[in-house]
């Protein structure tokens, strides 16, 4: 149900074919998944959730048995039983599997969500007081601040406290690794919906990945207090098609050039053949909002 609400709620705002990964009025679940590690976490989730409901439904029942049956009314002569070997290894073993069988997928998830042996792409994330900063070291080295949009500037469709003025854009199908940097305090890059959490820590590269499987816009929040303004230090992943991510990193090259790395003839020739994509890319960009 509260998957069907977030569906509802995604299809209304932005076009048929692409997820949004935000928070929703009254959600009480976990936010819909926009790749394969929060698909994961739900599934997970949903192992944990049953086995909790059932033991508070045992321990429930249980509970009023003991009350009714055996009060001082019901049961005035108490039984004189202090120990019963059966039961007593009984209540240690069930306890020990039910905790093996949490850990063993518990385990396969921390390793899982913990690094990616394939990445098709790198981007450098640096938590900053109180912005944040992408790099894009495979293509050129740009990089580039994404900061909020304060309330009063927002348009139609943007999300208070939420949209940013240049979203981290990736490709979505990719498996994008993050290498997380700190640079004065310590943040955590966190995007709920692509299940992704790092702390950028100042004298630490920590790594993680993420994919999204699904073009859209997923929102995060940095998850670590930093700050005055920590509340107010947004996260917007924008996932598109592979096509539309060229154009946005040839646009990009252009935009934040003073950024890259003098590497010679390489970097410097790139922009020659750009102009055009870069304004249908920037274009682009500006149409998805
Ligand atoms: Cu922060």
């Amino acid at each position: 149900m509260m998957a069907l609400t977030a569906l509802l709620v995604s299809g209304a705002a932005f076009a048929s074919e692409t997820t949004l990964g935000a928070p929703v009025p009254w959600g009480m679940g976990l936010q819909a998944a926009g790749g394969v590690i929060k698909e994961r976490i739900h599934d997970f989730n949903t192992l944990v959730f049953w086995i909790i409901v059932v033991i508070t439904i045992f321990v429930g029942v249980l509970l009023a048995w003991v009350v009714f049956r055996y009060n001082a009314k019901s049961n005035p002569v108490p039984s004189t039983t202090s120990h019963h070997t059966g039961l007593e290894i009984a209540w240690t073993l069930i306890p020990v599997l039910i905790l093996i069988v949490i850990a063993i997928p518990s385990f396969r998830l921390v390793y899982f969500e913990d690094r990616t042996h394939e990445a098709d792409l790198t981007i450098q994330v640096q938590g900053r007081q109180w912005y944040w900063n992408y790099a894009f070291p495979d293509n050129g080295g740009f990089n580039y601040d994404s900061r909020p949009v304060d309330t009063a500037d927002l348009r139609d469709g943007q999300l208070r406290n939420l949209t940013v003025d240049e979203p981290l854009v990736i490709p979505a199908g990719a498996n994008v690794r993050v290498i997380t940097q700190g640079v004065d305090v310590i943040h955590s890059f966190f995007v709920p919906s692509l299940g992704v959490q790092r702390y950028t820590i100042p004298g630490r590269t920590i790594e993680t990945w993420f994919r999204a499987d699904r073009p859209g816009t997923y929102y995060g929040q940095c998850n670590q207090i930093c700050g005055v303004n920590h509340w107010f230090m947004p996260i917007e992943v924008r996932a598109v098609p592979r096509e539309e991510f060229d154009r946005w990193v040839a646009s990009a090259r252009q935009r934040f050039a003073d950024t890259m790395p003098a590497q010679g003839s390489a970097v410097a020739a790139a922009p020659a053949a750009a102009p055009a994509a870069a304004e249908g890319g920037a274009l682009t960009i500006a149409e998805v909002r």
